[in-house]
């Protein structure tokens, strides 16, 4: 057996983070937490770094740097804080692969850093792709590393072109669960609930991508996603509705073979594959009863009611900087939500004004990407403030 993987966290308190530690703990011999970020969770943190005894802990939130220094005092752990420390962790020499498990448009700056040292990526932060796709694989390309994809479709996809070597994608088909408002009408869909749209069908993960996916933001991230990671064009890129969650994800090849991967919804399996590829490790997971699965359904998602998928498509389709808009608009609208500020109606509304209203660079750079960031949540912030 080969050396065991030394893995970076980032964002090790969230949902995908916890999970990655599962999988942590389940393979000791072959893994290791070697370091851990947050953003705010420092109880939880501390509680991490005591059980997994990682080589460096940081948290982004600088003023609760003492609070967990002091906590974490008679160990041999490094402890830092703040935005800049989160790019500089993952310089270690030691460290063989990072998992981006941060949360949103602040994934972007710590990822290019570890793909500038030259470490693996394990993507988790979807943002990231979405933001700035063409810059990420530029530098992914220039220093020849890696970008494991973590997002359960995209694993699928990852897991049916193994084998495949280069042969032609006809088409990606991207399976989506319609989440929890997938059968209400326009009308019902103006007055639907943060509790209502925080009770996902069939997967539980973090508050932020729970009302991406209610409001398909998620789907449209991963369609943009998924145009990145394997290179085809927008239009061969399918989303169908598949509500039971049991198929992830399917490609059909140029001789109209079409493959899936299939599986419980269960984010270790597509965190522990992107760890141990191009192996399968064994594992404790549920496996897929087919004798409780007897329906399978499919369905046209319908972009009337759900608009966001639709922006999504057009920001790919546009280029440069338009994905950025469409998530720093989203970021904005989606904790508007969250804060009751808003409606979930109003959340495509605004998206859609503020990319017609931002600035449009044709080929931005890193510099244009920040910019277009702080200008777009300025307009989705403004837009807002006149709704009320
Ligand atoms: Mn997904």
């Amino acid at each position: 057996m080969e050396q065991k993987k030394r893995i970076a966290i980032l964002g090790s308190t969230g949902s995908i983070g916890t999970q990655a530690l599962q999988v942590i703990e389940e393979h000791p011999e072959r893994y290791e937490a070697y370091i851990l970020t947050a953003n705010n969770k420092i109880d939880l943190l501390i509680q991490q770094a005591r059980k997994f005894l990682p080589d460096a802990v940081v948290i982004a939130n600088e003023s609760k740097y003492c609070e967990l220094k002091e906590a974490l005092a008679d160990l041999p752990i490094k402890v830092y804080a703040g935005a800049k420390a989160l790019c500089e962790v993952v310089e270690s020499q030691s460290i063989d692969m990072v998992l981006t498990a941060m949360v949103g448009y602040a994934g972007l700056r710590p990822t290019m850093a570890a793909i500038r040292a030259g470490k693996p990526i394990a993507l988790a932060n979807k943002e990231t792709l979405v933001v700035a796709g063409e810059l990420i694989n530029a530098l992914a390309n220039e220093y020849k590393v890696p970008i494991l994809p973590v997002d359960s479709e995209h694993s699928a996809i990852f897991q049916c072109l193994a084998g495949e070597m280069n042969n032609p994608i006809e088409k990606i088909i991207l399976t989506a669960s319609g989440g929890p408002f997938r059968t209400c009408t326009k009308a019902e869909l103006a007055h639907v609930t943060k509790e209502q749209a925080l009770k996902h069908p069939n997967w539980d993960m973090g508050a932020k991508i729970t009302i991406d996916s209610a409001s398909m933001m998620n789907k449209g991230f991963e369609v943009i996603e998924a145009k990145w990671l394997f290179g085809v064009r927008p239009d061969q890129i399918e989303v169908v509705i598949h509500p039971q969650s049991v198929i992830h994800s399917m490609i059909q090849f140029e001789d109209s073979s079409v493959k899936a991967q299939l599986g419980m919804p269960d984010m270790r399996l597509p965190i522990q594959y992107a760890f141990s590829y191009p192996y399968r490790i064994k594992s404790s997971f549920d496996r897929l009863d087919f004798s409780q699965c007897n329906t399978l359904t499919f369905e046209k998602p319908d972009v009337e009611r759900f608009r966001n998928l639709a922006l999504a498509y057009e920001a790919l389709k546009r280029g440069g900087n338009m994905a950025c808009i469409l998530n720093a608009a989203n970021e904005v609208v989606n904790a508007a939500f969250l804060a009751d500020r808003i409606g979930f109606l109003d959340m495509s509304d605004i998206i859609e004004k503020t990319m017609s209203q931002a600035q449009f660079i044709a080929k931005p750079t890193y510099e244009d990407y920040v910019a277009t960031d702080n200008e777009a949540r300025k307009i989705a912030e403004e837009l807002i403030g006149n709704k009320r």
